[in-house]
């Protein structure tokens, strides 16, 4: 393959990046293939970290990039407002057929930072339509990645997030986050300690009485915050307290959906039923952007059967591409590729291997702590006094030369492989991880 020469990298304003930085010691990747992506200067790097969360499936799967290719030829473009194509029906009722309980229908997006904001703006008007409008308040929590939409990161709990944006959604209450090193570091899987957390929430409750709350939203397991697990009992105290209150409980699985946790989704993992479930990423196995919100036959029969004139349009809500057809053809062909290779569950074989690979690194210099469930893990670096963050930036710039991508946030490193991830994967993954800690310092 010919080294494309680097392109000029002055205008595009990288997103969640040190811009100078980054354009001081570019890293750039020019093709992917399975497990691995080719980088500019021609080295093949394992992908610890299915790209963003998203490339479930392993890179450049035939069978989507064939879907991407017919469906651009034959139909690019077609309105869903007020009109349709076939493929946003057909992918709808295959995809609520993978769902938990009584969830039947779903509303398309283009990321998962829209998901969320459509299920907020679905839980406020819901209650609306059902006759409850003062129930407008959201309830998210501490450390929650929940997108980048001012709805998001008005219910989502990373301060550098919010802080630059002005006062953000008015209304807006956050539950504790879990993350406790002291009761339980190094836990495999779920840790034992922090159901009680989840009572806080009815604390909030008897603050604003149940008539102002619409709903709550958490990631079953938080992502974005490095891999923080809700305690035994947690999730399914939130969804007793919501229940009790009226509220909906809203899980966003943007990254926990599509088998990360060696379920369908993550909601069936822990064995609780939200009322909306929002997606992305993994939907089109990130080939074609692509979101998707899924609610419960109760939520969407409040709009259908609210007694609107038969011609109402019923939530005023959309987007230009929400069922795009391309995306719509990559999300079938992935759906295809799950089903057919078992990928919904893959993880749950391979998850006791990776959890062992992923406590190996217990005892090696700074890690305090290493978190697992599914085909997820984090290791926990401790900080350098002067210079937080640092180390773990200088473990995934080292992995990235060794040829192993992790991702790094503060001192956590965030390892999420592709779902047809091998066992010699893991091995490479984890070793190459142990070399670079120890090589830091
Ligand atoms: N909700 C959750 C739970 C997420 O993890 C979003 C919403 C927003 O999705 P979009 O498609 O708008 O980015 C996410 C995205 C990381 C990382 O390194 C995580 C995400 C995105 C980019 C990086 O942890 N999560
Ligand atoms: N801004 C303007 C001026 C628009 O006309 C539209 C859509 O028509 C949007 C924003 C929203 O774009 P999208 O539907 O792609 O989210």
């Amino acid at each position: 393959m010919t080294t494309p020469a680097t392109p000029d990298l002055d205008a595009f304003w990288m997103p969640f990046t040190a811009n100078r930085q980054f354009k001081g010691s570019p890293r750039l990747l020019v093709a992917a293939k399975d497990m691995h992506f080719t980088s500019a200067d021609g080295r093949t790097i394992l992908d610890g970290t299915a790209g963003l969360w998203c490339v479930n499936l392993g890179h450049s799967r035939q069978r989507i990039n064939d879907a991407v290719a017919r469906q651009v030829r034959e139909l690019e473009f077609a309105p869903t407002f007020q009109m349709a194509h076939p493929l946003p029906f057909e992918l709808a009722a295959r995809l609520v057929r993978h769902m938990p309980g009584d969830i039947d229908h779903v509303f398309f997006t283009n990321s998962g930072s829209e998901s969320v904001d459509t299920a907020l703006k679905i839980a406020i008007a819901y209650h609306r339509i059902r006759g409850e409008a003062a129930r407008t308040r959201l309830i998210g929590r501490e450390k929650g990645y929940h997108g980048v939409g001012f709805g998001g990161i008005s219910v989502g709990g990373l301060g550098n997030n919010r802080k630059g944006f002005g006062p953000l959604l008015p209304g807006v209450d956050h539950l504790p986050h879990t993350f406790d090193l002291e009761h339980n570091a190094f836990t495999r899987g779920v840790p034992d300690w922090g159901a009680h957390l989840a009572d806080v929430l009815e604390r909030i409750v008897a603050l604003h009485d149940a008539s102002t709350i619409a709903a709550v939203i958490v990631e079953p397991v938080q992502g974005s915050a490095g891999v923080i697990l809700p305690p035994h009992g947690y999730l399914q105290r939130l969804r007793e307290i919501c229940t009790r209150h009226g509220i909906l409980l809203i899980f966003d699985e943007v990254i926990t959906g599509f088998g990360r946790l060696g379920t369908p989704f993550g909601a069936q993992y822990f064995g609780v039923q939200p009322d909306i479930l929002t997606t992305a990423k993994g939907i089109t196995n990130g080939a074609v952007p692509m979101g998707a919100v899924f609610v419960r036959k109760h939520v969407h029969d409040a709009f259908m059967n609210a007694g609107l004139a038969p011609d109402a349009i019923e939530l005023f809500h959309g987007y230009t591409y929400s069922g795009h057809p391309v995306a719509c053809a990559a999300a079938l062909a992935a759906l295809d590729i799950y089903e057919q290779d078992g990928l919904f569950t893959r993880g749950a074989e391979l998850a006791p291997y990776w959890e062992d690979a992923a406590h190996s690194l217990r005892g090696e210099p700074n890690v305090i702590d290493v978190r697992n469930i599914g085909l997820v893990a984090a290791v926990e670096l401790a900080p350098r006094p002067d210079r937080p963050g640092s180390r773990a930036y200088e473990v995934f710039t080292r992995c990235f030369e060794r040829g192993v991508l992790v991702r790094h946030t503060g001192e956590t490193l965030a390892l999420s492989p592709p779902l047809i991830v091998e066992r010699s994967h893991i091995d490479q993954v984890f070793t190459t991880i142990a070399e670079a800690i120890r090589a830091v310092g």
